[in-house]
């Protein structure tokens, strides 16, 4: 792993799971100044010459849209765990969605539907590749589960952006699920 590929794991990890440990002041769309954010890297040794520059440099060199700055202030994009609620921007979907998942999961979300388990909501994949590599974290031979996205949405399942690839929902009931074969 690189340096700013650290650095992204370390800011998404006070981002998404845990602002008080770098006493963040995070607003209810999950915003934070950006100063609180360096004041809080520079204590530990390692990040101690990190500046705003780094931080937008690692958003464009990474892989996934993670994280957003705007006006002073950064947030990431999905992932969150911690208590309070991020409010996200409610959309209509697509029509089809993915979610790469583990083999193991599957017999429990055939009877549940997908649910957010430690964060606030469900992460879904606008496409197979993405979904693909999503599953792979928890499983090498993931399923790949397609999601009646539209209908969902119209009979009140609420959908929100996340990034332009990740879309976030509530619990996704399993009538809406099939797995791709
Ligand atoms: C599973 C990464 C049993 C669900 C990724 C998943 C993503 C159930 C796991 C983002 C279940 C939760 C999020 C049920 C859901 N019974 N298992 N009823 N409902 N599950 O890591 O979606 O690289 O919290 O299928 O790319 O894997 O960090 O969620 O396997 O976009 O930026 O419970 O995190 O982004 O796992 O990944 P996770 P996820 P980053």
């Amino acid at each position: 792993m690189n340096k700013l590929e650290e650095l992204s794991k370390e800011v998404s990890y006070a981002l998404r799971h845990a602002p008080w440990e770098y006493e963040l002041e995070m607003d209810e769309e999950g915003w934070v100044p950006i100063g609180q954010l360096l004041d809080a890297l520079h204590r530990s040794e390692k990040w101690k010459n990190i500046s705003e520059i780094d931080l937008s440099e690692m958003i464009k060199k990474s892989e996934k849209k993670r994280h957003e700055i705007k006006d002073g202030k950064i947030r990431a994009f999905y992932g969150h765990s911690i208590p309070m609620k991020i409010l996200k921007e409610e959309k209509m979907p697509p029509d089809i969605l993915y979610h790469g998942t583990a083999r193991r999961f599957m017999q429990s979300i055939m009877e549940s539907g997908l649910l957010p388990q430690s964060r606030q909501y469900v992460h879904l994949s606008q496409e197979v590749e993405t979904a693909e590599n999503v599953g792979k974290r928890h499983d090498s031979k993931p399923c790949i589960l397609i999601i009646d996205a539209k209908r969902a949405w119209k009979e009140g399942i609420k959908f929100y952006l996340g990034n332009e690839k990740v879309w976030l929902s509530d619990a996704i009931p399993s009538r809406y699920i099939k797995e791709l074969q």
